[in-house]
Formats: structure tokens, C-alpha cells, sequence
């Protein structure tokens, strides 16, 4: 192996990968398409799988090289569909290498998929986390949040600036310490869509959380966590949201907790509100069957997304520009942003969520006001298609009157189709870059969404072909992509090690903590960090410094616990 290694790297120069041979490191569904790629131009005749015994089980003949448009690699398709026998095994090219072991098996994905919902635990913020769940990584508990401070930019007759206020718990948002409404808009939206979309396959799932078994389901459990943290950002003098729960500055790359500088809430912003509004009418209408174990807390819910909405429609244009805001008020403010100057896709998918959960004619009266443009694939600042999702999902339950029901459905249908036709244009063979800019900050939430947009295509035609496009997006994540990396810490052979995150950075513990979806490949380089590659691709760094491509967030992680465990449900047994 270490021989063919040394021949591999003198023979094919540039290339990013270690190994030239790119699979899904976790594994291949028995049921599933296979499919790994033959990285570099190498001409190869045959490919060979090979069990742990070194008898060869199947025989192919590699695609034609073909050269990707995000990179100048060249990339042959190697696929072994035909393989179904559960087991483990290596591909072997002779005169290239062999691939890292993977297995195929009926559910190969299960661990990932549940250890990224598990990711979450390890990021909330105000709780100890117990050696009992958190294994190596157990901490003392972070920032408290019990007094933050209203910030000038904030303030108002009832809560003037200096105001003290609790807003404890919650997550944080990625690898700083800051906990920001927008980005929990489409994180909590996400992950409680993967809750409405599959409820059996997650009534019985559990995380490993101190909450397991307590009668919830443990993606309820989680959610929960940031759900009530999310409930404070609420002035209840109004019905308006703080933007974000920040300090001043980005704490330095210290433990959670250790530093004690003032926290703030800062000025009410329309996106945090609608977002807010959104999530809060979802979460309404999913805990309603827990009423017994959450007594009031669907209610509490409601309440709050109505009352946020009537705040939005009196308040419509407050944008946040932190630039703006720190020209009028000190301390000025300078962590992330979460800026968004178009507000169209927020109030689509807040009214969609209201309309389903109240079918109170109000909210469907903006909705057709607002119709007319198409929603695109999801984002933190673009969530129009949440809505989407979510009336189709419960299109049975809205009034007659609703008749816009088949036009969603057949256009989530066609935007699923313009994702597959990536596919067999991809090099990678995967619906993710079927454009160079795909390649963006944060891309594998990128592939992840696509997948998403593919789940709810199957969901509602059961055509195999969405579930397929889904897969292919997976197996990205996992490793079947240019950088050759799976971008879970924790999963697959050769995984993200060295995340920009803090508590994995300050820890002292070698391996990263678990379960954490790096950004991923991005040429924008915003870091200005030293990478060895520069395509689209390719601009992936395994290193701290650089929080373009290598930092994890909740908007990341949770696109990857919905489409891992969306295959675990669809594709297991
Ligand atoms: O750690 C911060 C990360 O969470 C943000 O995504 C990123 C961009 O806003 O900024 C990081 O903080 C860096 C700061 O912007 C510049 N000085 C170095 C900080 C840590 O690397
Ligand atoms: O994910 C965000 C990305 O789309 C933006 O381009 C980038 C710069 O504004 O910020 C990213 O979000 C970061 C946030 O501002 C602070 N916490 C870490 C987030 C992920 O890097």
C-alpha cells in the first residue's frame, strides 16, 4: 500500500487527493447506487473490489476520464451497483492504488447521521456537558447568559440601553461563541422539517443526549435546547427580535466560558423577526402532540410567531447593517453579521409556516401578495423554500381555498429535476457542482440542501431517482469529491481534523469534537489563510486558521442531519 502510494504521488503530480481513489468513506447502501472516482489521468482498464479476504467480488471498467469544470482534474467513474453482498471491501486498480476500506451494508450511514444530530449537544452553550454524553469531551458549562446587557442599539421605553436580561442556553452558532437568530432561523427550520417530514423513523432515534428517553424524541430534545433559548430573544414589551446575543468582539480561541466580557442583545432586525416567527409557528405545531410532556409550550409558541409577525408588518424595513449601526453606537459590534438587505424569501416562509399551523386567512393573504417570484435553493438568507416544503409537506391539512398546492408541488418537482441533470454533466457524478459556484462559504450545506430539495422530490413522488440525486450529495459530504476528505470530524478514514472551532481548538484533545460538518471547499479564501489548492473544488484547508473552508456551523450541520438520516429512513430496511 505505502509502495503504490509513493508511485501514485510521482505519477500524478497536482492532484488533491491523498489517495486518487474518492469514495463515500462511511459506506455504500446495500439497496443503493455505488459509485467511487478514479481521480487523476490514469489509465486504468479495470477496477477491481476486493473483500477483506482479497478475493475479488466484483470486476469493472472504469468511465471515461473526463475533465471537471470546478478543477482541472480529471476524473473516471468507477461504479460496482451491481455489488450487493453487505461486507467490507477496498477497490483496486492495478498500476494506481486501492481505495480506504468502506463497507456496504443495509444501514452504513447510521452512525454519522446520528452522530451529526449529536453535534448539536456539543455545541449548547450555558449547560455542562457530562462526561457521561460527552465522553473526552466533557466541559464545564460556557458562557452563563444569565445577564446579558441591552445594547444601545437596542433600546427602547420599556428596556433601555443597559437593561440586564437573561437569555440563557441555546447553541452556539459555529466555531465562535455567539448565538445569532437568523442562523438559527434555517437550522431550527431544517431540523424540525426533518422531524415532520420522517416522525417514525425519529420517534425511535436516539443521541446519546441527557434527554434520551424521557419520552420525546431526541431530535426534539435537542431542538428544544435552542428553541427556548430562541423564546428570550422576544421583547415581550413588542414582539420584536434581537438580531443576535453577542460580545462586542470575537472571544480569542480560548475554552467556552473562560473569557467574561459582556454579552449583548443588540437592535431588532425584520429578518431575526420573521425567522423567529417561522420557527416558532413550526415548533407550535409540532410539539402540539407533546402537550403532555411540554405542557403550554405549543401555545407559548404560537403566541410568540404571531405576535413576532405583527412586529414585522409594523417594523418591515429594519435591516441590519452592522456597519451602520456601529457609525451610532458604542461599544461597536463586530462578530458575524447575518446581514440580508432582501427580505422577500423571509416573509414567504414565515407566512407559509404561520398559514399552515393557524390557517388564519391573514398570513395566506402575503403569501399571494408576495407570490410571483420562485424560491431558490435554501440558505440562512434565502429560506422561500422552507415554505415551500412546509406547504406541500401538509398540503392536506390546509383549506380548500388553498389551491396553490399542485403548482408548489410540480415546481419543487422540477427544481429537483434541474438538480439531477447535474449529474451526468459532474465529473463527480453528483448533483453537487453542477456549477463552479457552488463552491461557496459554507459549501457542503450547499450539497446538502441540493440533497434536501431531492429527499422532498421522492417524498412526494417516490420516484428512486431523487433518493439516488440525495445519495450522490451524501456521499460528497463523506468523501467522493476533489479534496478526497469526508467533511464530518469523527466519520470516515481521512476526515476534517483540524476545525475552526474553538473547542476542539482549545480542548487539548487531539480529535476534533465529533459529529461537526466542515464549511468545506470555497475559493473565496476570505481567511487569506495559506491553502495548497485554489479551484473551486479544491480550496479546502484542514487547518484552524482557515475559517472560510474549514470552520463548522449549526446551518451546516443540521442540512447534513436531515439528508444522512433521510437515507438511513428511505433506504433502510
Ligand atoms: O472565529 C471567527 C469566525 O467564527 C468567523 O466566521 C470569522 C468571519 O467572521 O471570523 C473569525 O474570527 C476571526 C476574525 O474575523 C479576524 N481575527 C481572527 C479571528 C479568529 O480567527
Ligand atoms: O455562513 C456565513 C457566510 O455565508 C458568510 O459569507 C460569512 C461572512 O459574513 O459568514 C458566515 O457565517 C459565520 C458567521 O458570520 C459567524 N459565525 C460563523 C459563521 C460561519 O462561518
Amino acid at each position: 500500500m505505502r509502495y503504490s502510494f509513493i508511485v501514485l504521488l510521482i505519477s500524478i503530480g497536482a492532484m488533491a487527493q491523498e489517495n486518487p481513489v474518492a469514495i463515500n468513506q462511511e459506506g455504500y447502501f446495500t439497496r443503493g447506487t455505488k459509485k467511487a472516482v478514479l481521480v487523476g489521468r490514469i489509465a486504468a482498464e479495470k477496477f477491481h473490489v476486493v473483500n477483506m479476504g482479497g478475493d475479488t467480488v466484483f470486476t469493472g471498467k472504469p468511465g471515461i476520464p473526463v475533465p471537471s469544470r470546478n478543477s482541472s482534474q480529471v476524473c473516471s467513474l468507477l461504479e460496482f451497483t451491481g455489488l450487493s453482498q453487505p461486507g467490507t471491501y477496498v477497490i483496486h486498480i492495478p498500476g494506481a492504488g486501492r481505495s480506504y476500506p468502506f463497507r456496504i451494508s443495509d444501514a452504513p450511514l447510521r452512525s454519522t447521521a446520528v452522530s451529526a444530530l449529536k453535534g448539536f449537544y456539543y455545541q449548547r452553550v450555558s449547560e455542562p456537558l457530562d462526561r457521561a454524553y460527552a465522553g473526552i469531551w466533557a466541559r464545564p458549562a460556557g458562557h452563563p447568559d444569565d445577564s446579558v446587557l441591552v445594547h444601545p442599539s437596542a433600546a427602547s421605553a420599556g428596556r433601555p440601553a443597559g437593561t440586564v436580561i437573561r437569555s440563557p442556553g441555546g447553541w452556539y452558532d459555529a466555531g465562535d461563541y455567539n448565538k445569532y437568530i437568523v442562523n438559527s432561523g434555517i437550522t431550527m427550520g431544517t431540523l424540525l422539517s426533518a422531524y415532520e417530514d420522517l416522525p417514525s423513523y425519529y420517534d425511535t432515534l436516539r443521541a446519546g443526549i441527557p434527554e434520551s428517553g424521557n419520552g420525546l424524541p431526541d431530535i426534539l430534545n435537542e431542538l428544544l435546547v435552542n428553541l427556548r433559548w430562541m423564546l428570550t430573544m422576544q421583547d415581550p414589551n413588542d414582539g420584536g427580535i434581537y438580531h443576535k446575543l453577542t460580545n462586542a468582539e470575537f472571544d480569542g480561541m480560548v475554552m467556552p466560558g473562560v473569557t467574561k466580557l459582556p454579552r449583548y442583545v443588540v437592535q431588532k432586525s425584520t429578518a431575526a423577526t420573521l425567522d423567529f416567527a417561522a420557527v416558532t409557528a413550526q415548533a407550535a405545531r409540532v410539539l402540539r402532540k407533546f402537550n403532555r410532556q411540554l405542557p403550554g409550550l405549543s401555545d407559548s409558541c404560537r403566541r410568540a410567531a404571531e405576535s413576532a409577525y405583527e412586529w414585522a408588518i409594523l417594523n418591515s424595513n429594519q435591516i441590519y447593517d452592522q456597519d451602520a449601526m456601529n457609525r451610532t453606537f458604542k461599544p461597536a459590534v463586530n462578530t458575524g453579521a447575518y446581514g440580508d438587505g432582501n427580505l422577500w424569501d423571509e416573509w414567504i416562509w414565515a407566512s407559509a409556516e404561520l398559514y399552515v399551523t393557524t390557517k388564519k386567512e391573514i398570513y395566506v393573504s402575503q403569501l399571494r401578495a408576495k407570490a410571483g417570484t420562485l424560491p431558490t435553493l435554501g440558505s440562512w438568507n434565502n429560506v422561500a423554500m422552507l415554505g415551500a416544503y412546509s406547504l406541500v409537506r401538509k398540503g392536506a391539512d390546509l383549506p380548500r381555498d388553498f389551491t396553490e398546492f399542485p403548482r408548489i408541488k410540480s415546481f419543487i418537482i422540477r427544481f429537483a429535476d434541474s438538480l439531477l441533470g447535474n449529474i451526468g454533466t459532474n465529473a463527480f457524478g453528483t448533483v453537487m457542482g453542477g456549477s463552479p459556484l457552488d463552491f461557496e462559504w459554507g459549501s457542503n450545506s450547499v450539497a446538502a440542501n441540493q440533497g434536501i430539495a431531492c429527499i422532498n422530490a421522492y417524498l412526494l413522488t417516490r420516484d428512486i431517482k431523487y433518493l439516488e440525486g440525495a445519495l450522490t450529495n451524501a456521499d460528497h459530504i463523506l468523501g467522493r469529491n476533489a479534496t478526497g476528505y469526508c467533511f464530518i470530524t469523527g466519520a470516515g478514514t481521512r476526515s476534517t481534523l483540524r476545525p475552526h472551532h474553538r473547542p476542539s481548538v482549545a480542548d487539548g484533545i487531539l480529535p476534533p469534537v465529533p459529529g461537526l460538518v466542515a464549511g468545506g471547499p470555497n475559493p473565496g479564501k476570505q481567511d487569506k489563510c495559506n491553502y495548497a489548492y485554489s479551484e473551486p473544488e479544491t480550496t479546502y484547508l484542514d487547518d484552524e486558521c482557515s475559517y472560510a473552508s474549514n470552520e463548522i456551523a449549526i446551518n451546516w450541520n443540521a442540512p447534513a442531519v436531515y439528508l444522512l438520516n433521510a437515507l438511513c429512513a428511505l433506504y433502510g430496511r
